[in-house]
Protein backbone atom coordinates (compact mmCIF):
# COMPACT_ATOMS: atom_id res chain seq x y z
CA UNK A 1 0.00 0.00 0.00
CA UNK A 2 2.59 2.75 1.25
CA UNK A 3 4.72 1.77 -2.31
CA UNK A 4 1.66 2.39 -4.33
CA UNK A 5 0.69 5.66 -3.18
CA UNK A 6 4.19 7.22 -2.96
CA UNK A 7 3.81 10.68 -3.36
CA UNK A 8 6.60 11.88 -5.73
CA UNK A 9 5.45 9.03 -8.32
CA UNK A 10 2.19 9.38 -7.93
CA UNK A 11 2.01 13.22 -8.83
CA UNK A 12 3.96 12.67 -11.91
CA UNK A 13 2.07 10.04 -13.47
CA UNK A 14 -0.81 12.20 -12.32
CA UNK A 15 0.23 15.27 -13.93
CA UNK A 16 1.40 13.59 -16.89
CA UNK A 17 -1.05 11.76 -17.92
CA UNK A 18 -3.30 14.71 -16.88
CA UNK A 19 -1.01 16.87 -19.16
CA UNK A 20 -1.80 14.18 -22.74
CA UNK A 21 -5.07 14.57 -22.15
CA UNK A 22 -5.33 17.91 -22.24
CA UNK A 23 -3.19 17.62 -25.37
CA UNK A 24 -5.11 14.70 -26.74
CA UNK A 25 -8.65 17.34 -26.67
CA UNK A 26 -6.82 20.39 -28.26
CA UNK A 27 -7.20 19.84 -31.87
CA UNK A 28 -5.24 22.86 -32.90
CA UNK A 29 -2.13 22.15 -30.21
CA UNK A 30 -2.21 18.12 -30.73
CA UNK A 31 -2.00 18.69 -34.57
CA UNK A 32 0.83 20.85 -34.65
CA UNK A 33 2.57 18.58 -32.86
CA UNK A 34 1.78 15.60 -34.80
CA UNK A 35 2.48 17.61 -38.18
CA UNK A 36 5.95 18.42 -37.30
CA UNK A 37 6.32 14.23 -36.43
CA UNK A 38 4.84 13.32 -40.09
CA UNK A 39 7.17 15.32 -41.81
CA UNK A 40 10.23 14.63 -39.54
CA UNK A 41 9.93 11.20 -40.49
CA UNK A 42 9.44 11.93 -43.89
CA UNK A 43 12.76 14.35 -44.04
CA UNK A 44 14.38 11.55 -42.27
CA UNK A 45 13.77 8.96 -45.32
CA UNK A 46 14.14 11.55 -47.72
CA UNK A 47 17.96 12.90 -46.95
CA UNK A 48 19.15 9.03 -46.57
CA UNK A 49 17.81 9.12 -50.00
CA UNK A 50 19.83 12.33 -51.16
CA UNK A 51 22.89 11.40 -49.68
CA UNK A 52 23.19 8.21 -51.37
CA UNK A 53 26.30 9.56 -53.58
CA UNK A 54 27.72 11.26 -50.93
CA UNK A 55 31.66 10.14 -50.47
CA UNK A 56 34.30 11.98 -49.22
CA UNK A 57 34.88 12.63 -45.33
CA UNK A 58 33.64 16.30 -45.10
CA UNK A 59 30.87 15.82 -47.06
CA UNK A 60 29.98 12.92 -44.61
CA UNK A 61 30.09 14.76 -41.87
CA UNK A 62 28.15 17.93 -42.93
CA UNK A 63 25.21 14.89 -44.08
CA UNK A 64 25.55 13.76 -40.53
CA UNK A 65 24.96 16.87 -38.53
CA UNK A 66 22.46 17.41 -41.12
CA UNK A 67 20.12 13.55 -40.57
CA UNK A 68 20.47 14.65 -37.22
CA UNK A 69 17.96 17.45 -37.16
CA UNK A 70 15.04 15.54 -38.40
CA UNK A 71 15.83 12.72 -36.13
CA UNK A 72 16.45 15.14 -33.19
CA UNK A 73 13.04 16.53 -34.36
CA UNK A 74 11.01 13.48 -33.78
CA UNK A 75 12.28 12.52 -31.18
CA UNK A 76 11.31 16.32 -29.72
CA UNK A 77 7.83 16.11 -30.70
CA UNK A 78 6.97 12.38 -29.58
CA UNK A 79 8.29 13.37 -26.32
CA UNK A 80 6.28 16.87 -26.66
CA UNK A 81 2.93 14.79 -27.97
CA UNK A 82 3.13 12.34 -24.97
CA UNK A 83 2.77 14.89 -22.35
CA UNK A 84 6.80 13.86 -21.02
CA UNK A 85 8.36 16.90 -21.37
CA UNK A 86 4.81 19.30 -21.38
CA UNK A 87 3.64 20.60 -17.69
CA UNK A 88 1.33 22.90 -15.86
CA UNK A 89 3.74 25.79 -14.26
CA UNK A 90 2.28 27.81 -11.88
CA UNK A 91 3.17 31.91 -12.86
CA UNK A 92 5.07 34.09 -10.30
CA UNK A 93 3.48 37.54 -9.26
CA UNK A 94 3.67 40.06 -11.19
CA UNK A 95 3.04 37.88 -14.36
CA UNK A 96 -0.44 38.81 -16.29
CA UNK A 97 -1.23 35.08 -15.31
CA UNK A 98 -0.15 35.36 -11.61
CA UNK A 99 -1.03 32.74 -9.39
CA UNK A 100 -2.49 30.40 -12.98
CA UNK A 101 -1.25 27.32 -13.74
CA UNK A 102 -0.17 27.75 -17.81
CA UNK A 103 0.86 24.85 -19.83
CA UNK A 104 4.45 24.84 -20.70
CA UNK A 105 6.05 23.13 -23.76
CA UNK A 106 9.08 22.77 -22.05
CA UNK A 107 10.75 19.96 -23.76
CA UNK A 108 10.95 22.01 -26.80
CA UNK A 109 14.17 24.54 -25.05
CA UNK A 110 15.55 21.47 -24.41
CA UNK A 111 15.78 19.52 -27.22
CA UNK A 112 16.60 22.64 -29.33
CA UNK A 113 20.14 22.67 -26.99
CA UNK A 114 20.60 19.52 -29.09
CA UNK A 115 18.81 20.31 -32.97
CA UNK A 116 20.42 23.94 -33.07
CA UNK A 117 23.92 23.12 -33.02
CA UNK A 118 23.40 20.59 -35.60
CA UNK A 119 22.20 23.16 -37.49
CA UNK A 120 25.27 25.54 -36.80
CA UNK A 121 27.33 22.55 -37.09
CA UNK A 122 26.44 22.05 -40.81
CA UNK A 123 26.64 25.58 -41.47
CA UNK A 124 30.02 25.91 -40.18
CA UNK A 125 30.98 22.99 -41.92
CA UNK A 126 29.61 24.24 -45.15
CA UNK A 127 31.14 27.86 -44.83
CA UNK A 128 34.30 25.88 -43.63
CA UNK A 129 34.72 28.24 -40.75
CA UNK A 130 37.52 28.00 -38.46
CA UNK A 131 37.67 25.71 -35.18
CA UNK A 132 37.66 28.40 -32.62
CA UNK A 133 34.68 30.20 -33.85
CA UNK A 134 32.81 27.14 -34.65
CA UNK A 135 33.12 26.12 -31.02
CA UNK A 136 32.22 29.60 -29.65
CA UNK A 137 28.85 29.69 -31.65
CA UNK A 138 27.63 26.46 -30.59
CA UNK A 139 28.47 26.92 -27.17
CA UNK A 140 27.01 30.11 -27.20
CA UNK A 141 23.48 28.55 -29.18
CA UNK A 142 23.76 25.76 -26.59
CA UNK A 143 23.74 28.40 -23.40
CA UNK A 144 21.02 30.55 -25.13
CA UNK A 145 18.61 27.42 -25.14
CA UNK A 146 19.66 26.19 -21.88
CA UNK A 147 18.99 29.77 -20.39
CA UNK A 148 16.12 29.77 -22.89
CA UNK A 149 14.53 26.70 -20.61
CA UNK A 150 15.68 28.32 -17.08
CA UNK A 151 13.27 31.36 -18.28
CA UNK A 152 10.41 29.41 -18.89
CA UNK A 153 11.01 27.14 -15.36
CA UNK A 154 11.19 29.90 -12.79
CA UNK A 155 8.41 30.46 -10.78
CA UNK A 156 9.92 32.26 -8.24
CA UNK A 157 10.15 35.40 -10.00
CA UNK A 158 8.72 37.26 -12.81
CA UNK A 159 11.83 39.46 -12.78
CA UNK A 160 14.31 36.50 -13.04
CA UNK A 161 12.29 34.80 -15.92
CA UNK A 162 12.79 37.71 -18.19
CA UNK A 163 16.57 38.49 -16.58
CA UNK A 164 17.32 34.56 -17.83
CA UNK A 165 15.43 35.85 -21.15
CA UNK A 166 18.08 38.69 -21.78
CA UNK A 167 20.94 36.48 -20.88
CA UNK A 168 19.55 33.85 -23.73
CA UNK A 169 19.14 36.94 -26.21
CA UNK A 170 22.80 38.07 -25.39
CA UNK A 171 23.78 34.23 -26.15
CA UNK A 172 21.84 34.72 -29.20
CA UNK A 173 23.34 38.24 -30.14
CA UNK A 174 26.24 36.08 -30.51
CA UNK A 175 25.61 33.51 -33.02
CA UNK A 176 24.15 35.86 -34.90
CA UNK A 177 26.85 38.25 -35.18
CA UNK A 178 29.03 35.63 -36.26
CA UNK A 179 26.42 33.67 -38.72
CA UNK A 180 26.16 37.40 -40.25
CA UNK A 181 30.13 38.77 -40.60
CA UNK A 182 32.48 36.17 -40.50
CA UNK A 183 31.12 33.13 -41.66
CA UNK A 184 29.38 34.77 -44.67
CA UNK A 185 33.70 35.85 -44.93
CA UNK A 186 34.75 31.94 -44.85
CA UNK A 187 31.85 30.91 -47.05
CA UNK A 188 32.91 33.31 -49.71
CA UNK A 189 36.15 32.16 -49.60
CA UNK A 190 35.60 28.55 -49.34
CA UNK A 191 33.43 28.64 -52.78
CA UNK A 192 30.06 27.99 -50.93
CA UNK A 193 28.85 32.04 -50.65
CA UNK A 194 25.54 31.51 -52.54
CA UNK A 195 24.27 28.52 -51.07
CA UNK A 196 25.53 30.18 -47.59
CA UNK A 197 24.07 33.57 -47.73
CA UNK A 198 20.80 31.42 -48.87
CA UNK A 199 20.39 29.29 -45.92
CA UNK A 200 21.89 32.30 -43.58
CA UNK A 201 19.06 34.79 -44.59
CA UNK A 202 16.31 31.64 -43.89
CA UNK A 203 18.63 31.26 -40.43
CA UNK A 204 18.58 34.70 -39.38
CA UNK A 205 15.01 35.35 -40.04
CA UNK A 206 13.58 32.77 -38.55
CA UNK A 207 15.21 32.11 -35.57
CA UNK A 208 14.19 35.85 -34.56
CA UNK A 209 11.24 34.38 -34.82
CA UNK A 210 11.72 31.91 -31.89
CA UNK A 211 12.28 34.85 -28.85
CA UNK A 212 9.51 36.80 -30.80
CA UNK A 213 7.05 33.98 -30.19
CA UNK A 214 8.33 33.31 -26.65
CA UNK A 215 7.49 36.82 -25.53
CA UNK A 216 3.97 37.19 -27.14
CA UNK A 217 3.06 33.31 -25.24
CA UNK A 218 1.57 32.23 -21.95
CA UNK A 219 5.64 32.04 -20.49
CA UNK A 220 5.82 35.60 -21.44
CA UNK A 221 3.53 38.91 -21.94
CA UNK A 222 0.68 36.16 -22.40
CA UNK A 223 -0.63 38.58 -25.32
CA UNK A 224 -1.35 35.18 -26.80
CA UNK A 225 -2.80 33.21 -24.62
CA UNK A 226 -3.78 29.55 -26.72
CA UNK A 227 -0.76 26.96 -26.40
CA UNK A 228 -2.24 25.99 -29.43
CA UNK A 229 -1.27 28.71 -31.60
CA UNK A 230 1.83 29.26 -29.98
CA UNK A 231 2.68 26.07 -30.71
CA UNK A 232 1.77 26.20 -34.64
CA UNK A 233 3.99 29.14 -34.57
CA UNK A 234 6.97 27.25 -32.68
CA UNK A 235 5.78 24.23 -35.45
CA UNK A 236 5.74 26.39 -38.42
CA UNK A 237 8.94 28.52 -37.89
CA UNK A 238 10.46 24.65 -37.08
CA UNK A 239 9.21 23.33 -40.38
CA UNK A 240 11.09 25.94 -42.34
CA UNK A 241 13.99 26.65 -40.28
CA UNK A 242 14.69 22.66 -39.71
CA UNK A 243 13.61 20.30 -42.89
CA UNK A 244 13.45 23.27 -45.21
CA UNK A 245 17.00 24.32 -44.19
CA UNK A 246 18.50 21.13 -44.07
CA UNK A 247 16.66 19.78 -47.85
CA UNK A 248 18.34 23.04 -49.67
CA UNK A 249 21.93 22.60 -47.60
CA UNK A 250 22.07 18.59 -48.84
CA UNK A 251 20.93 19.06 -51.96
CA UNK A 252 23.68 21.51 -52.49
CA UNK A 253 26.17 19.33 -50.62
CA UNK A 254 25.35 16.25 -53.13
CA UNK A 255 25.20 18.47 -56.33
CA UNK A 256 28.72 20.12 -55.40
CA UNK A 257 30.93 17.62 -53.56
CA UNK A 258 34.00 18.25 -55.17
CA UNK A 259 33.61 22.12 -53.99
CA UNK A 260 33.05 20.75 -50.22
CA UNK A 261 35.91 18.34 -50.11
CA UNK A 262 38.02 21.22 -51.81
CA UNK A 263 37.30 23.61 -49.07
CA UNK A 264 38.36 21.13 -46.69
CA UNK A 265 41.92 20.10 -47.66
CA UNK A 266 43.23 24.31 -48.51
CA UNK A 267 42.08 25.28 -45.57
CA UNK A 268 42.59 21.79 -43.50
CA UNK A 269 39.07 22.79 -42.34
CA UNK A 270 40.79 24.65 -39.30
CA UNK A 271 42.03 28.27 -40.42
CA UNK A 272 40.85 31.06 -40.39
CA UNK A 273 39.69 32.45 -44.06
CA UNK A 274 42.14 34.41 -45.09
C1 LIG B 1 14.20 31.68 -26.56
C2 LIG B 1 13.71 32.49 -25.36
C3 LIG B 1 14.73 33.30 -24.73
C4 LIG B 1 15.36 34.27 -25.70
C5 LIG B 1 15.76 33.64 -27.00
C6 LIG B 1 15.22 32.44 -27.43
C7 LIG B 1 15.69 31.95 -28.74
C8 LIG B 1 15.42 30.80 -29.34
C9 LIG B 1 15.84 30.38 -30.65
C10 LIG B 1 15.47 29.13 -31.02
C11 LIG B 1 15.72 28.47 -32.24
C12 LIG B 1 15.27 27.25 -32.42
C13 LIG B 1 15.38 26.44 -33.58
C14 LIG B 1 14.94 25.19 -33.47
C15 LIG B 1 14.99 24.20 -34.49
O1 LIG B 1 15.20 23.06 -34.15
C16 LIG B 1 14.83 30.40 -26.04
C17 LIG B 1 12.94 31.36 -27.34
C18 LIG B 1 16.77 34.39 -27.82
C19 LIG B 1 16.60 31.26 -31.55
C20 LIG B 1 15.97 26.94 -34.84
Amino acid sequence: LGLSTAPGATLLQVSQSDVFSQIQNDALLSSSLWVNIALAGLSTLLFVYLARGVSTPRAKLIWAATLMIPLISLSSYTALVSGLTVGLIEMPAGHPLGGQEVLSQWGRYLTWALSTPMILLALGLLADVDRGSLFTVIVADIAMCVTGLAAALITSSYLLRWVFYLISCAFFAVVLYALLTEWADAATAAGAGEIFDTLRALTVVLWLGYPIVWALGVEGLALVQSVGVTSWAYSGLDVVAKYVFAYLLLRWVADNEGTVAAAGESTGGASPAA
